[in-house]
C-alpha cells in the first residue's frame, strides 16, 4: 500500500477534544491522510467554557513545525489557533520556508484565522488580526474566517459584492476566502466562496442541533485535505462541507459534556457497524 499523504496542522490544543488541533486530526483520520500537529498553545476547555490558555514559545512552535517537515515533509498545512502577533510572526517565517518549493512540491496552504469565541467575540487585541493580514493570508491558498472573523478581518459579508472579500484578493495576491457560515436562515447555512473575482453562494440543510464545536476547523481542515489530494478548491470546498454536514450529523444527537457538544468525526461506529 502506497503511504498516505502527511498534513501538518499548527493549532492549539483543545482538551474537550472538539475544536483546534483535536478536530484537525480526527478529520485528517477520517478522510484517510496522515495527520500531524504543531501546537502553539495548550486550552483547558470544554463543551461550556475555555478555562485557561497557556501559549507555547515561538521556538518550541518553530521548533516542532521544522522537526517534523524536515522528516515527513506536509502536501498541505493548516493554521489554526495562533492569537499571538510574535506567534503569527514566526510561523509566517516557517511557512515561507518550508512554502518555497524547493526540491518537492509546494505544500497548500489554508489559513483558519480564529479570532473570536463561539459567541463572536473577539478573543484577541486588534493588532493579532492585523499580523494574520501582514504575513499569514500572501502565503494562502484560501482563507477560512466565519462571519464575525471576516467582519473583524475587513472582509466581512456587510459590504456585499462591492469591496468584500474581494479588497482582499486585490491587496494580497493569492488569497481566496471562504467565509464559514456568513448567512444563516431557519433552514439553511449558506458559506460564500470569493475566488478573487466571483461571490459563490454555497448553502447547506441546517441541522438542528447545539453540537457544532469544531465545525469551522473541520470545514477548513477537509479542504486543506481534500486540496492535498488533488481536488480543485473549489470542489475541495464543496467535498469538504458534505463531509461536515455528515459529521454534524452524527454527533446532532449525542449528549457529550451540557455545552455545545463535538461533531462525530468517525467512520467506524461499534453500534452500528461503518453505516454510523
Ligand atoms: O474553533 C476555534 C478554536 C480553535 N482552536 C482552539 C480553540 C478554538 C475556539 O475556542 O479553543 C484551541
Amino acid at each position: 500500500m502506497p503511504p498516505p499523504l502527511s498534513l501538518l496542522t499548527i493549532a492549539g490544543s483543545d482538551s474537550g477534544g472538539a475544536a483546534g488541533a483535536q478536530a484537525d486530526l480526527k478529520t485528517w483520520a477520517a478522510l484517510g491522510v496522515y495527520g500531524m500537529s504543531a501546537l502553539t498553545a495548550v486550552t483547558a476547555q470544554n463543551s461550556v467554557l475555555v478555562q485557561q490558555v497557556h501559549f507555547l514559545s515561538p521556538e518550541l512552535i518553530a521548533a516542532q513545525i521544522d522537526t517534523v517537515l524536515s522528516d515527513y515533509g506536509a502536501a498541505a498545512i493548516k493554521t489554526g489557533f495562533i492569537g499571538r502577533v510574535e506567534i503569527i510572526e514566526v510561523v509566517a517565517d516557517r511557512l515561507a520556508y518550508w512554502g518555497r518549493g524547493g526540491s518537492q512540491t509546494r505544500p497548500n496552504i489554508v489559513v483558519d484565522p480564529v479570532l473570536v469565541n463561539h459567541r463572536g467575540e473577539a478573543m484577541f487585541p486588534p493588532d493579532v488580526a492585523d499580523a494574520y493580514r501582514r504575513w499569514l493570508f500572501p502565503l494562502a491558498d484560501l482563507v477560512t474566517p466565519n462571519a464575525a472573523e471576516a467582519r473583524l478581518l475587513g472582509i466581512g459579508e456587510g459590504e456585499r459584492g462591492g469591496g468584500g472579500a474581494g479588497t482582499l484578493g486585490s491587496k494580497r495576491a493569492a488569497a481566496r476566502v471562504l467565509i464559514k457560515g456568513a448567512r444563516r436562515s431557519d433552514s439553511e447555512i449558506v458559506d460564500v466562496y470569493w475566488d478573487g473575482e466571483r461571490r459563490m453562494e454555497l448553502p447547506q440543510a441546517l441541522i438542528d442541533t447545539t453540537n457544532t464545536h469544531g465545525s469551522g476547523d473541520t470545514l477548513s481542515a477537509a479542504v486543506c485535505a481534500f486540496l492535498a489530494l488533488g481536488h480543485a478548491l473549489l470542489d475541495a470546498i464543496r467535498l469538504a462541507q458534505a463531509f461536515t454536514h455528515t459529521a454534524i450529523q452524527r454527533g446532532a444527537g449525542w449528549r457529550l459534556g451540557a455545552g455545545h457538544g463535538p461533531l462525530g468525526h468517525g467512520l467506524f461506529s461499534p453500534k452500528t457497524g461503518n453505516k454510523s
